[in-house]
């Protein structure tokens, strides 16, 4: 069968002989992933891509961590993880400090923040794990910020609705991480060239406490409304923070849902986490991978359904459902 190969393919693959360390190989190659479309016979290609990214991989541990850019990865912990970043003094730093127990310094000075720093925050019966990071300008660029962006499951770009040449700093946040093919939008429709990698993001417009800053919203949201949610807030005055973490949520895209053994009561305090549009059986494998495949039925106690329906492995699952498992 023909691969028929879109000319996005052969326009990534070009670039394979232009980059030069394994890391940039490993992303060229992760790219090419995107691009091929899947069925019968792409299925050879894409292996061979697949195993190729693994032995580069390997080839990465071995080698000692001389480049930086892997190594400020943050591992994953909680419900999802958020990456802050922005252009100088927006307030990343502060946001971090309100709404975890990290204690970033926070300075009216540029460029406090030398390297990026993980706190957790809670939000209803879980918790988001939030990373700040060092500001992005037009002259200054952390050569690994594009790495944690793709890396996070969605980034909130703060931005000093205040500063006089916000718009500038906006822009130049965007321009850095385009240049290494990291397109940041609220939603996937919005057009964006084929080989980018698009990630998840809104816009929170801080120091949101003056006139200046709200005709500057006015001009940023005639620019950039199309392709950003703005949440404009303040910090120091505490405006629309729950606001704020509420979008946390949402944009990570999970459900919580509970279990429950026949005759008890389900523990509404541990949720277990999963991607919305997950189904019975996805949540009987995050328990354990064999409880999917003997798994008979569930019943389920949620919104829409009478207590306790019983239910197919395959049912779709909902925030707030709670499922007892029948094998
Ligand atoms: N007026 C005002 N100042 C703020 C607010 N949030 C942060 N700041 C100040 O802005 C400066 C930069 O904050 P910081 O968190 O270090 O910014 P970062 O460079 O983005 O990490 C500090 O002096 C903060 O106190 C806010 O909501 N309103
Ligand atoms: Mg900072």
């Amino acid at each position: 069968m023909p691969a028929n190969l879109p000319p996005e393919y052969f326009e990534v693959e070009k670039r394979l002989r232009e980059v030069k360390s394994i890391e940039e190989k490993i992303e060229v190659y992760e790219e090419l992933l995107s691009v091929i479309p899947k069925h019968k016979g792409t299925e050879k290609l894409i292996g061979e891509i697949k195993s190729k990214i693994a032995k580069l991989r390997e080839s990465l541990e071995k080698k000692p961590a001389t480049k930086r850019s892997t190594s400020y990865i943050i591992k994953k912990s909680g419900a999802g993880q958020i990456a802050i970043i922005g252009p100088p003094n927006s307030g990343k730093s502060r946001l971090l400090s309100v709404l975890t127990r990290a204690k970033p310094l926070v300075s009216e000075f540029p460029f406090t923040t030398k390297e990026p720093m993980a706190g957790m925050m809670p939000y209803e019966n879980i918790q988001i794990q939030l990373i700040d990071t060092p500001s992005i300008s037009e002259i200054f660029y952390e050569p690994y910020i594009h790495e944690i962006v793709k890396n996070a499951d969605a980034t909130i770009l703060m931005i000093d609705l205040q500063s006089s040449i916000v718009l500038e700093e906006l822009d130049a946040v965007l321009r850095k991480l385009e240049e290494k093919r990291v397109f940041l939008a609220s939603s996937e429709l919005i057009d964006r060239p084929l080989s980018f990698h698009f990630c998840k993001a809104f816009i929170a417009g801080n120091k949101f406490e003056t006139e200046e800053a709200e005709e500057n919203l006015s001009i940023l949201k005639e620019f950039f409304g199309n392709r950003f949610e703005f949440i404009p807030i303040s910090i120091e005055r505490g405006i629309n923070l729950e606001l704020l973490k509420e979008r946390c949520f949402q944009i990570l895209g999970i459900i919580r849902v509970y279990t429950k053994e026949p005759g008890k009561k389900p523990d509404l305090s541990s949720p277990f986490t999963l991607k919305k549009g997950s189904r019975v059986e996805d949540l009987a494998s995050l328990i354990h991978k064999d409880f999917a495949s003997n798994l008979s039925y569930a019943r389920i106690w949620g919104k829409g359904r009478f207590d306790g329906q019983r239910v197919h492995r395959s049912h779709l699952l909902e925030d707030g459902d709670i499922v007892e498992f029948h094998i």
